[in-house]
């Protein structure tokens, strides 16, 4: 198992000797598990959240393919699945959980809409991306690496494509975008992240707006960085072709 600390990710001129100890819990950094920043959408929605709460965490990369690293991961992430926030004695390994848990941590970062109604709403399309879409997921894995012009995209594929557009189309109009719940992003926007990069992969015709906000995802700061290191990734698993 490889971690990544970023560079100045631990407070500037203090050691293991000099810092006095507060809390041991307190003291450390919150960690994301993640796997393959090219293939892992779970990953990169759960990330886009920690960043979206402004969440100081440091980054763990895991290898699922690696069996003594899938032992280590079973400690931190008892579904085995990625992501994984490990914070303060909590320990949360389900993407939509990780929103909700820095929904309640994070309030004033506003993952999830102010008002009652348009929270609902947040969580309902948040909820269908989590539990919902299987056909477009496993016919459209994400693979930020690849680009398909002209992909033929499979009927069963197309209805899920067909509900997020009209799902989309909608919050669009109802809170006048550019993202899905007004101008500022929420939860819905990192959930519905891995979409926008499939529908440029696969080359999926979009609606105006749709097509427009895609463009506002794929300008966000997060996505860049995520696709940036993502695309600096070894080769080895470009080969990969399946969602997990
Ligand atoms: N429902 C889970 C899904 C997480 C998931 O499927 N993660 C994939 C990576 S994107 C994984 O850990 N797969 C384990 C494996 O391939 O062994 C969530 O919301 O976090």
């Amino acid at each position: 198992m490889r971690a990544f600390r970023p560079p100045g990710g631990a407070p500037r001129g203090e050691d293991a000797t000099s810092a006095p100890v507060v809390s041991n819990i307190a003291m450390t950094p919150a960690v994301l598990t993640v796997s393959s920043k090219n293939y892992s959408s779970w990953c990169l929605r759960g990330w886009l959240a920690c960043k979206l709460a402004g969440l100081d965490f440091v980054e763990e990369m895991v290898s699922l393919e690696d069996p003594s690293a899938r032992a280590e991961l079973l400690l931190l992430s008892p579904s085995f699945l990625v992501p994984c926030l490990t914070h303060e004695g909590a320990k949360v390994w389900d993407t939509l959980a990780i929103g909700e848990y820095l929904a309640e941590l994070k309030p004033e970062a506003g993952l999830l809409p102010a008002d009652r109604a348009a929270r609902a709403h947040c969580r309902a399309i948040c909820g269908e991306m989590h539990s919902g879409f299987f056909n477009l997921r496993s016919a459209l894995p994400m693979n930020l690496k690849a680009r398909h012009p002209g992909y033929k995209v499979w009927a069963g594929a197309q209805a899920d494509i067909d509900r997020i557009v009209a799902l989309w189309t909608e919050c669009l109009a109802m809170y006048g975008g550019p993202y899905l719940f007004g101008r500022e992003l929420t939860l819905a926007d990192a959930m519905y992240a891995p979409v926008v990069t499939r529908f440029l992969t696969y080359d999926v015709a979009l609606n105006r707006e749709c097509a427009a906000y895609c463009r506002a995802i794929m300008k966000w700061p997060a996505m860049i960085e995520w696709i940036e290191d993502a695309k600096a990734e070894p080769s080895e698993l470009e080969e990969l072709d399946m969602e997990f």
